[in-house]
């Protein structure tokens, strides 16, 4: 409970920051994107982690306000970004299951796009595939309304959200990540590696790019490479990192 007091006025205290982890291209090395992830540092109790915050964020309903400077924020970061001439080829923001399942969100997100002067399609949005799973049909009615305004979709953690195949044929989006659970041991156990094999293999009979979350040794990259994974993220290619770090990486300047 104090963490939730504390959480309402986070914001307006501006405790609140955006951390970006770039994703590699596993074909050419180069940066092929970001996700935003949210960091908060409180005055006296110090940075408190996302595991901690985001659960109470969702159970007293603040991830609206929060998910919504969560958008607000990237979006002025990518034009911030643009501006200094560093494009950043997309961004991707974690969409929590009651943001996703609100009416305005399309409303606020193409608001933020012509706001901020952005192409809808260096915008991603993640979802996972629990919060997909919890009612398909209303997830592909919104699925095809954030599409109809040019964002990028991504299926977040994939593979432990149980989708049936046939549900997850009619949803219209661009990414999958393989959740992190397979990538770990991923090069000594069979069958995480049987998994991950067939998560690459599902994603392009499907047309869609395929991301690997979690890689943190060269094994794993080499590995998921091997097997024609699109896209990696994970500790080993870089950690979440500031602002400016990141316009660093884009400049080559590292
Ligand atoms: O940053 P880290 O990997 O520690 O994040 C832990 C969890 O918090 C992850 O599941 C991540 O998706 C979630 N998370 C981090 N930032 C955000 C955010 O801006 N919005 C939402 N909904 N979840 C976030
Ligand atoms: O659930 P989601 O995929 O949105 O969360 C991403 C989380 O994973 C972030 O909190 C990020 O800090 C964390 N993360 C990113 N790369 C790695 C990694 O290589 N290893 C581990 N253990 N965690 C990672
Ligand atoms: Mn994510
Ligand atoms: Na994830």
């Amino acid at each position: 409970l104090r963490l939730e007091l504390e959480l309402r006025r986070a914001v307006e205290r501006q405790e609140l920051y955006l951390v970006y982890q770039p994703k590699a291209d596993l074909l050419t090395g180069e940066v092929s994107g970001c996700e935003a992830l949210c960091r908060w540092r409180h005055a006296e109790l110090g940075m408190v982690p996302p595991g901690e915050f985001i659960p109470v964020a969702e159970e007293s309903g603040l991830i609206l306000p929060i998910g919504r400077w969560v958008l607000e924020s990237a979006c002025a970061q990518m034009r911030e970004w643009l501006d200094a001439g560093v494009a950043c080829p997309h961004v991707a923001v974690n969409v929590s299951p009651l943001q996703f399942l609100r009416d305005d969100l399309v409303a606020d997100v193409s608001a933020l796009l012509s706001r901020y002067r952005l192409d809808a399609g260096a915008l991603m949005l993640e979802i996972t595939e629990s919060t997909l799973m919890r009612d398909p049909e209303r997830a592909i009615a919104m699925m095809r309304r954030l599409k109809a305004i040019g964002v990028r979709l991504a299926i977040d953690d994939f593979g432990t959200g149980y989708s049936s195949l046939g549900t997850l044929k009619r949803f219209p989006i661009d990414y999958l990540k393989i959740d992190r659970a397979f990538v770990t041991d991923l090069t000594t156990n069979a069958s995480d590696a049987a998994i991950a094999v067939s998560v690459i293999s599902l994603a392009h009979s499907l047309n869609l790019r395929v991301t690997a979350e979690g890689v943190e040794t060269e094994g794993q990259l080499l590995f998921l490479r091997g097997r024609g994974c699109d896209e990696m993220q994970g500790y080993h290619f870089s950690p979440p990192i500031m602002p400016a770090a990141f316009a660093d990486l884009l400049a080559g300047g590292r």
